[in-house]
């Protein structure tokens, strides 16, 4: 069956901080050897003597090692964390370190802040939303009505409030003639998608059926 989702969301105001204190990202060229973690110097010559001036604390990779990369897909295996204590900022050494040979880039490791939430009174009760970072893409975009999101499940209530103002609507079928396959595609009056299991054009959940949404 086919529906539409629509959530209603607001923004609010966040001010924090911008990033890690005492930690920079850094990608390295793919002629650079692979650094170990928990090292505290990189192998390259220029790099470790701008490093010298400071105290490094941890340098490991961000993601583990991975043998056999496809070369066509960018190397992961060379990013780097790096941790120190002195207090310079971590933008003032990322910029001091983009410019050396066999950097691709350094800067600091920045904070993500989701800055939109739903409206969903029940939001918070719905504890698999951040932990999949669903928050975090309502930064970019907030959904479509002219995207139609096809669901293939059990059944679906038509009627659910969160669902019934966005459910799809097959127009065709809708001011169609009934018992007609008005648009054709070879299901009678699919006005809502249309129910395979039972061979039907109501998506609805069987009444006595255990149907949660
Ligand atoms: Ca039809
Ligand atoms: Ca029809
Ligand atoms: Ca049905």
């Amino acid at each position: 069956m086919v529906l539409i989702i629509n959530g209603i969301l607001y923004s609010k105001d966040l001010n924090k901080a911008e990033y890690v204190p005492n930690e920079i990202i850094l990608k390295l060229a793919s002629e650079t050897k692979i650094i170990l973690p928990h090292s505290f110097t990189t192998g390259v010559a220029e790099i470790d003597a701008a490093l010298l001036k400071f105290t490094i604390t941890d340098i490991s990779p961000v993601v583990p090692y991975k043998k056999d990369l496809n070369p066509r897909l960018p190397d992961i295996n060379r990013i780097y964390r790096i941790k120190y204590t002195d207090s310079i900022m971590p933008d003032i050494l990322s910029d001091d370190l983009s410019v050396l040979k066999h950097v691709i880039y350094a800067e600091p490791r920045y904070i993500h802040y989701e800055t939109i939430t739903p409206n969903d009174p029940y939001y918070s009760n719905q504890w698999h939303l951040p932990v999949i970072g669903a928050n975090y893409a309502w930064n970019t975009t907030q959904g479509d009505t002219n995207v139609i999101i096809a669901i293939v499940d059990d059944a679906i209530d038509l009627d659910h409030e969160d669902l019934a103002a966005n459910i799809f609507v097959n127009w065709a079928e809708y001011n169609g003639t009934a018992g007609l396959d008005d648009d054709f595609n070879g299901y009678v009056d699919d006005v809502h998608g249309w129910d395979f299991a039972e061979n039907d054009n109501d998506p609805n959940p069987v009444i006595g059926s255990l149907f949660i949404l």
